[in-house]
């Protein structure tokens, strides 16, 4: 059995915005468009407290302002979303490398593999994204992609909803069939028309019918979705190329002792960055940047692809002994490159996910 996990921001653009506006916090926010409900533009999304007010996503700000009239109105800040969007992937990556990033505020992660209770990844993550970005997140956990997303949404804000299959009855079959990935407004409408309207009742009609009304394709996916069903795999999409780390030193130094001991603290720290990701290396290159700005570099390429500390530290060293140390460096740096998937090593912890192979296997 698989075990899925999705993770959606509360109120994203308005939680990034309380961060650097906490005199805000309690009170009914709207982000949208310039941030002037008398100008044109939509609704991005609402505080929980200006959605008490009926205030949503995709709504004219001038609609907001009627219906919310003290609300405070903020202009969209693209680059601070998407900056703040990337630190949560990142802590995701960090915690389970198999990641489908689902769009700004949202990912599935695959933990088939991974250990500890479901209970206990969500709240390491809640926490972490709770301490680091000053933000909170609802995550569901599923036998699949399907039900993972519909569980993170049942208990918005904060919530943590963990599904089984055979929860399904009881807490899928009540929802609106607006609530099932793939239905849109059209479909809604249709199934309206033949007087369905929960997930329930999607369940209870005969397939033959679903695939009279809506074609075979999607009156069979209706048919299997409504009943919990789906199998399609993460879209990790995310395959590195290389893995780098680098320093600039306070000042150019070209003394031996720091040098190599930076680089030896660079080449551990990228090698954790592949080995968390189950991969391992083939090329170790050193790159040396003097206080001039020339800037050179040394690789060496093995014959096989390591994820062996002391090998890696053993080439960077060496390649920095090929360097002319005579002017002081002002940045030294260390790349890993060639990267394949660690096959089932089992000295390796991360290398020993039979799962990694995902990754290729969906480029
Ligand atoms: P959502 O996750 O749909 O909404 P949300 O995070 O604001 O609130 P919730 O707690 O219900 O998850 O969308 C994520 C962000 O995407 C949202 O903060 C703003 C942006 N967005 C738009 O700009 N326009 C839209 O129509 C929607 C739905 C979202
Ligand atoms: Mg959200």
């Amino acid at each position: 059995m698989r075990r899925i996990l999705h993770l959606d921001m509360d109120a994203f653009f308005a939680a990034v915005e309380l961060r650097r506006h906490p005199e805000l916090t309690g009170k009914a926010v709207v982000v949208g468009g310039r941030g002037d409900p008398t100008r044109r533009g939509v609704v991005s999304t609402a505080s929980y407290e200006a959605r008490a007010f009926g205030v949503h996503s995709a709504m004219p700000l001038r609609t907001a302002k009627k219906l919310c009239p003290r609300a405070v109105f903020l202009p969209v800040d693209y680059g601070e979303y998407s900056r703040v969007s990337a630190q949560v992937k990142s802590i995701l990556r960090e915690l389970c490398p198999i990641m489908e990033d689902g769009g700004i505020d949202e990912a599935y992660l695959d933990l088939t593999h991974s250990d500890g209770t479901s209970e206990a990844i969500a709240g390491g993550i809640k926490e972490r994204i709770r301490s680091e970005l000053g933000l909170t997140c609802s995550i569901g956990i599923a036998p699949n992609k399907l039900l993972a997303k519909i569980a993170s949404d049942l208990q918005k804000p904060d919530g943590l909803t963990i599904l089984h299959e055979e929860d399904v009855p009881a807490r899928i079959w009540p929802l609106p069939v607006r609530k099932l990935w793939g239905v849109g407004p059209k479909t809604e409408e249709h199934l309206g028309a033949m007087g369905v309207q929960t997930i329930g009742e999607i369940a209870a009609t005969a397939p033959e019918t679903l695939i009279r009304e809506f074609g075979r394709s999607y009156g069979s996916f209706l048919h299997r979705a409504s009943r919990g069903l789906d199998d399609r795999p993460l879209v990790t999409h995310w395959v590195p190329k290389s893995s780098s780390r680098e320093t600039t030193f306070q000042r150019d130094t070209n003394d031996w002792h720091t040098l190599s001991d930076t680089l030896r603290e660079l080449a551990r720290k990228a090698t954790d960055d592949i080995r968390k990701d189950g991969l391992k290396a083939r090329t170790i290159t050193v790159k040396v940047r003097t206080g001039d700005f020339e800037t050179h570099t040394r690789g060496k390429t093995l014959k096989e692809a390591t994820d062996d500390l002391s090998i890696i530290l053993r080439l960077a060293l060496s390649n920095l002994l090929r360097f002319d140390l005579r002017k002081p460096v002002r940045l030294i740096g260390i790349r890993l490159d060639g990267l394949h998937p660690a096959p089932g090593d089992s000295s390796s912890p991360s290398a020993s996910l039979p799962v990694q192979l995902r990754l290729w296997d969906h480029p």
